[in-house]
């Protein structure tokens, strides 16, 4: 089985200090948050940047601090920073990261219910989302909450909207009002992609573990971090990104499974 691939979703645009005191906002707490989960296996970060009060934004100049900061702190890692931003954000707004160049970048394939708001992504947003892609050049992680995502993103890479292969995807699942985080439900989408495809498993909340256990086993890479689930285990909030990190390195410790260094995981997502 190829190594596996760790990337630590650090902050996201939902969770707050509220939930865990350890959720980073400013560029330092950001620098940290990182830095934790790259000692300790992550060969990426996903990245979603705050104001200072934690107030969730997609301002460029924002992403071009923190992605710097992060890439001096860890070095050689792969950066993902989100064209979803937070639910109400307008297309433009999340667009803006793009312009910055990165190597790649979620890619959101469809609307969905997302706790008590609506994860908008309707034909339109998609389309302009996916030629920015194209012109800029940049790899999307294409994010899937449903399966009609897959389906989207697939008919969108055959007409050519969207960068084709080798594609590399990303199956959230278990956020309140999608596809449950279910072993199965996991591996009916996994069929379902482009052979020599790359793919990630976040398991949201309770999911988490079970679904980076099955992501281990099954040949997959794996999602952990603040933005997802902030416990180690039931009652035990992480006290960092890197102990949710280090957690998934003993997993795969016990189940057999390498873990990938920067330069590998540039490999094995054909970035290199
Ligand atoms: N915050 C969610 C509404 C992404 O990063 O592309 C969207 C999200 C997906 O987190
Ligand atoms: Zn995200």
């Amino acid at each position: 089985m190829e190594k596996l691939i760790i990337t630590a979703a650090i902050c996201g645009a939902e969770v707050t200090k509220a939930h865990n005191p350890a959720v980073p906002y400013t560029v330092e707490e950001m620098v940290r948050e990182a830095r934790s989960a790259f000692e300790a296996g992550a060969a990426v970060i996903h990245v979603h940047v705050r104001e200072d009060d934690g107030t969730p934004t997609q301002d460029r100049e924002r992403f071009r601090v923190v992605l710097e900061a992060i890439r001096r702190a860890c070095p050689g890692v792969i950066l993902i920073p989100s064209t979803g931003g937070a639910t109400g954000m307008t297309p433009a707004e999340r667009l803006q990261p793009t312009e910055l160049y990165p190597e790649m970048a979620t890619l959101d394939r469809g609307t969905c219910n997302f706790g008590d708001d609506i994860f908008v992504n309707d034909m339109p947003t998609m389309r302009a989302f996916g030629r920015r892609m194209l012109e800029n050049h940049i790899k999307p992680e294409y994010e899937c909450f449903e399966i009609g995502h897959l389906d989207t993103v697939l008919g969108m890479a055959e007409k050519g909207l969207v960068p084709g292969a080798p594609m590399h995807f990303n199956f959230v699942l278990g956020v309140s009002g999608c596809t449950p985080a279910t072993v199965g439900n996991l591996d009916h989408l996994v069929r379902q992609i482009p052979a020599g495809s790359t793919w990630t498993v976040t398991g949201v909340g309770r999911g988490a573990w079970p679904m980076a256990a099955a992501g281990i086993i099954m040949g997959g890479h794996v999602r952990v971090g603040f933005e997802d689930n902030i416990y180690l285990e039931k009652g035990r909030k992480a006290a960092s990104n890197g102990e949710l990190v280090a957690k998934v390195v003993r997993l795969a410790r016990e189940l057999g499974r390498e873990v990938a260094a920067p330069d590998e995981a540039r490999r094995l997502l054909s970035l290199a």
